[in-house]
């Protein structure tokens, strides 16, 4: 990735941990940008894609008008930092053509760090884990999918909130593998 200003060695020296990234999408083919986003996490330094949830359709949640959504999760083994792991999200984000016009605003690629191994981390730039993570369906259904067994670092059990969470007119579009 060195063509987006990454250094070509990030990562090598760092033992590999688990991350999570909730993808979504509602401009653009969004099942094109999900699949293709898939794709490209293994193209990152030190970085290996491993699960990935199915693509769920929904409506868009917050105060804009907008298309429904298509949202999934994906499980990646990084070497990278959190904050270079971080970076190499916003660089396929800008690759997909992403313009940050309005907060809650459609998009064509939203890639945002919902966990980093069992850390707790709270800097300007990052906050995990993310904090709509265990209230937002759209995160916590994928999430459950590749993950059931997972706690969320703080907050206990994914399961536990799961029970709590009304699945808010998700649908499950493509099981793909
Ligand atoms: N992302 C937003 C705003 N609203 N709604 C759904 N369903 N899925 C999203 O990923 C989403 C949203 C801004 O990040
Ligand atoms: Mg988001
Ligand atoms: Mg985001």
């Amino acid at each position: 990735m060195a063509e987006s200003g990454f250094p070509e060695r990030a990562g090598d020296t760092n033992p590999a941990v688990l991350a999570y990234v909730g993808l979504g999408s509602n401009l653009e083919r969004p099942q094109e940008q999900l699949l293709r986003a898939f794709g490209e996490f293994s193209r990152l330094p030190g970085t290996r894609l491993g699960a990935s949830s199915g693509l769920y359709r929904n409506p868009p949640m917050g105060p804009v008008p907008q298309p429904d959504y298509v949202n999934a999760v994906a499980a990646l083994e990084t070497r990278l930092s959190p904050l270079e792991l971080l970076d190499g999200l916003q660089a396929i984000e800008q690759a997909h053509g992403r313009v940050r016009i309005e907060r809650w605003g459609p998009r064509t690629l939203d890639l945002d760090l919902l966990l980093y191994a069992d850390q707790v981390i709270d800097e300007p730039r990052l906050q995990v884990p993310h904090p709509g993570l265990h209230e937002r369906p759209f995160v916590l259904y994928p999430l459950a999918e590749i993950a059931p067994r997972l706690t969320i670092p703080g907050r206990g059990p994914v399961t536990e909130w799961l029970a709590r969470c009304p699945s808010g007119g998700l649908v499950r579009i493509d099981p793909h593998v």
